[in-house]
């Protein structure tokens, strides 16, 4: 992680700044930020030199340096235009002892959803991992799946698309019928938009470390995904800015992680699952009933004819009722 290209890069976006401020203000010789700035530019950014200092013109489409340019966030970005899975690769660098970093990748080979089922992840996709250090103990964990949910659909509804979460971990849009246009769900509650892969190693009472592991069927076509997928490039007929998506996203992740007590709320407002008659697998049995409500620290209440019961982990089916 280049923690000067990170300053540099945020006095460029605060506006036209000189040289000599930058070097003074980084800590570094002027030569430096001479070559920091070729560097900029080397990966696409347009650097004009001005009276006033240098000016951004231009930032590239996407890429760490792009992402890291007016992001909203103490977070550093390492970008890969392929890589088996952006999850493995920040567990590596969890193990480096590296901390707030967003591992992005253009395509991953060898992506994972969860019970090590395969996740497609062709070039065009947001294929992000956060490995980020929270201060609260390990049982508290699955909070921060839901924070990751939360996160990534407020960014889908910023860019117009209408997604909402099934619990724990699926961001869906509803099927549009052919007919008459009405939005309608099916067994699986919807099309399936985000995957989310949340993992962790941490002791009794302290997370070592925490990755959220966010799939977005961004700008690729439903025809290279499994069936029951959508992407944001068929809900919206066109591609999203996935640089200012991922800034977004990290973004939100991280001003929930700062507010812990914000999640649960948040997560109530964009379910799709709270509500609905639903069907959730667990190691124990299927549990049957209606989904009334989502508590600490993740765990769903789901009505049954036997009374409440609380589930904390397993497949959500939302389905029709009789
Ligand atoms: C998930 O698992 O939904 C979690 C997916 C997490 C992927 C991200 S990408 C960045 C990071 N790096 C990784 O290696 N992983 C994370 P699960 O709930 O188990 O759902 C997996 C199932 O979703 C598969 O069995 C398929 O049926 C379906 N699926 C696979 N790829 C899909 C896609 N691109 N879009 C929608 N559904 C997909």
């Amino acid at each position: 992680m280049n923690e000067t290209r990170r300053a540099l890069l945020d006095a460029l976006a605060a506006g036209p700044v000189t040289g000599p401020t930058l070097a003074e203000r980084l800590g570094v010789s002027r030569a430096a930020v001479w070559k920091q700035v070729e560097a900029l530019r080397d990966e696409g950014f347009d650097i004009e030199s001005t009276n006033g200092g240098y000016v951004v013109s231009g930032v590239p489409e996407y890429g760490a340096a792009a992402i890291e340019y007016g992001l909203d966030a103490p977070f550093s970005v390492e970008y890969h235009d392929s890589i088996g899975s952006t999850n493995d690769r920040a567990r590596e660098l969890a193990a480096e002892g590296v901390e707030n970093v967003a591992v992005v990748a253009d395509a991953q080979t060898g992506s994972r959803g969860r019970l090590k089922r395969a996740w497609s992840a062709p070039a065009g996709g947001v294929w992000v991992s956060l490995l980020v250090r929270p201060k609260q103990p390990p049982a508290h964990v699955p909070l921060f799946t839901l924070a990751a949910a939360v996160a990534v659909t407020r960014v889908c509804r910023e860019v117009g698309v209408d997604a909402s979460i099934k619990w724990p971990n699926d961001v869906l849009v509803s099927e549009r019928s052919e007919t008459d246009g009405s939005q309608s769900t099916n067994e699986r509650g919807g099309l399936k938009l985000v995957g989310i892969l949340t993992e962790m190693e941490g002791e009794a009472d302290r997370v070592s470390w925490l990755i959220a592991g966010i799939g977005v069927n961004a700008n690729v076509d439903a025809a290279d995904l499994p069936e029951g997928a959508t992407s944001l490039r068929e809900q919206l007929g066109e591609d999203v800015d996935r640089r200012v998506f991922v800034q977004r996203l990290i973004a939100e992740f991280v001003a929930l992680c700062e507010h812990p007590d914000d999640i649960l709320p948040a997560w109530r407002e964009h379910s799709a699952t709270l509500g609905q008659r639903v069907r959730v697998e667990t190691p124990r049995g299927d549990v049957e009933g209606r989904a009334v409500d989502v508590v600490t620290p993740g765990a769903l209440v789901v009505r049954t004819s036997d009374g409440d019961v609380t589930v904390h982990a397993g497949d959500c089916e939302h389905i029709r009722p009789v």
